[in-house]
């Protein structure tokens, strides 16, 4: 019989190698998977079940919520409140930390989540996300969880991953030990693996951006997407454009393909877009742990100390030697 890898017995064998693991990290990452199995039911109902649309609330950044998100947001919490893991979460569409309800047990890990990225696609049928990310507390064992342990920097996550609700949904995730796809069968409801130790190619063919803000950028960044687009065919360009406008999406299929993905800063969105905690410090741990790159342009992306929950950031990633170019075009080395 062929040997079938779930997401629980690849959690449990990668546990093993942890001496004194407690199985809490996994019954954690379980309560997760149970998570997001409702939100991709959810999402590829979403049309059948009359949860399109606008919820008719803004988030903390102002922007128009879909049904989706709150269902998301609430699954998420719902699925994670009681496990007795965690000790505070931090949602996207929260606007400050989430205590775990008093009736349960405090853990020793925090996580954080977006819980539908990418929502302004949902009503055209395009493929949105939920991405994650989990850290050990700061603060000491036993008492609520506090804004200390989410303001810690990205370098210090244990685990992060991602789960796109495309054509099939998709979890990919890593602890430190390399990134790791599992494909949802939806005859058993298991998450298995189909792409082990994910590599992303050191050099790509595709750039992700939203080109429509080229004259709010910066000179440096619009003489890099200017770059990209010359013909020359020994640096391997024009590269290919593609962009979905769902960060997850993007994302997964430049680690597949190999590319660069990259929301700069711009006299718009003078931060970026992206927020640090909930978008780019997991995808970032996912990258560099695939062999590729995330940086804001000056410094990477798992060493910035965040101050504010839903601090945005400027980001560039993708394929190592993509990113290490514009960073080149951002300091002023190339003509
Ligand atoms: P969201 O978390 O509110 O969905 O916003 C994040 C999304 C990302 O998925 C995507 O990369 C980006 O916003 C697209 O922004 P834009 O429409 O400005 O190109
Ligand atoms: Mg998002």
């Amino acid at each position: 019989m062929q040997k079938i890898v779930t997401l629980t017995r690849h959690i449990i064998e990668e546990q093993r190698r942890h001496p004194g693991a407690t199985g809490e990290f996994t019954n954690l990452i379980n309560d997760l998977a149970f998570a997001i199995k409702l939100i991709s039911y959810n999402t590829n109902k979403a049309g059948l079940l009359g949860v399109l649309g606008e919820a008719g609330k803004t988030n903390v950044q102002g922007e128009n919520v879909k049904k989706l998100d709150v269902f998301a947001h609430e699954t998420m919490f719902r699925a994670l409140d009681h496990g007795g893991h965690l000790c505070v979460m931090g949602s996207e569409e929260e606007e400050h930390p989430i205590a775990i309800p008093k009736q349960f047990p405090i853990g020793k890990y925090v996580i954080l989540f977006d819980p539908l990225d990418g929502s302004s696609n949902i009503d055209a049928n395009v493929s949105v996300g939920t991405i994650f990310s989990i850290y050990r507390r700061v603060t000491p064992d036993g008492t609520p969880g506090t804004l200390e342990d989410l303001l810690q920097p990205g370098s210090s996550q244990i685990c992060a991953g991602y789960v796109v609700y495309g054509s099939s949904t998709m979890l990919v995730y890593t602890t430190g030990n390399g990134v790791h796809g599992f494909t949802l069968d939806p005859s058993y409801g298991e998450f298995v693996l189909s792409h082990p130790d994910i590599k992303i190619p050191s050099k790509g063919k595709i750039y992700s951006v939203n080109e429509s803000n080229f004259d709010y950028w910066d000179n440096s960044i619009k003489q890099y997407v200017h770059y990209v687009k010359q013909i020359d065919e020994a640096t391997g360009r024009p590269m290919n454009s593609r962009y979905i406008g769902s960060m997850v999406s993007d994302f997964h299929r430049n680690l597949l393909y190999g590319g660069i993905f990259l929301y700069p800063a711009s006299r718009r969105a003078p931060q970026g877009k992206l927020r640090l905690a909930y978008e780019a410090n997991p995808m970032a741990f996912i990258i560099e742990q695939a062999g590729g790159k995330a940086s804001d342009g000056a410094q990477r992306i798992l060493d910035i100390v965040p101050e504010k929950l839903h601090q945005r950031t400027p980001l560039f990633i993708g394929s190592r030697e993509d990113v290490d170019l514009v960073e080149k075009f951002i300091r002023g080395e190339m003509p």
